[in-house]
């Protein structure tokens, strides 16, 4: 029997502070590569404040809200589907603790801790969930069937039959020849 856990999807972003340097978006991305993750599609993208606005909108009233939609329509975004087994709980422990100012100091191997620069400009962004992985990876890449990716390119991925291309920034399908 397949000891295989299946692969589960997140979105990660890297937020503006990052995308503004390419060198950093680079050690990211090899980070990001090193564990294991498959980058299943790629988007670069500027959020208007209205659509920032609905990402967050879990967000809305709070203090740190205004200042939050603001940075994050201020610039591109690097928007990710990534693959792994335990995605979600994975790329979330890679980034680290959502307050940076702390976590410099406490946590400071993590992608927040040696890249963040307030707990506003805080490098990433992932899901922290099954439903808002769904839900989050629809608002940015509607054209993505998940339950199509499921069937049809999952297994691939599962039996490692991809590879990463640089120029793309995505894992392409290897050529059976
Ligand atoms: P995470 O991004 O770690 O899931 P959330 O969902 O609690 O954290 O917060 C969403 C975003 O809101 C954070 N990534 C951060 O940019 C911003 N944020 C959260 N808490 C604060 C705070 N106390 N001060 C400033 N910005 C915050």
């Amino acid at each position: 029997m397949s000891t295989l856990k299946p692969l589960q999807l997140t979105l990660a972003i890297l937020k503006p502070d990052i995308v503004a340097q390419p060198h950093i978006v680079r050690q990211i991305k090899n980070v990001i590569l090193r564990h294991g993750f498959y980058f299943v599609r790629s988007k670069l993208l500027t959020l208007t404040r209205a659509k920032a606005e609905e990402f967050y909108k879990e967000h809305d009233g709070k203090f740190f809200h205004n200042r939050l939609v603001s940075f994050m329509s201020s610039g591109p975004i690097s928007v990710h589907i990534l693959a792994r087994e335990n995605a979600i709980a994975e790329w979330r422990k890679l980034m680290g603790p959502t307050k940076v100012l702390r976590t410099i100091y406490e946590n400071p191997e993590c992608i927040r801790g040696q890249f963040g620069l307030t707990d506003t400009r805080n490098s990433t962004h992932g899901s922290d969930s099954p439903e808002k992985a769904k839900c989050e990876i629809n608002f940015f890449f509607s054209e993505f069937d998940i339950q199509v990716w499921e069937i049809n390119e999952a297994p691939l991925f599962s039996n490692r039959k991809v590879e990463f291309d640089p120029v793309k920034g995505v894992h392409i399908f290897v050529d059976p020849k």
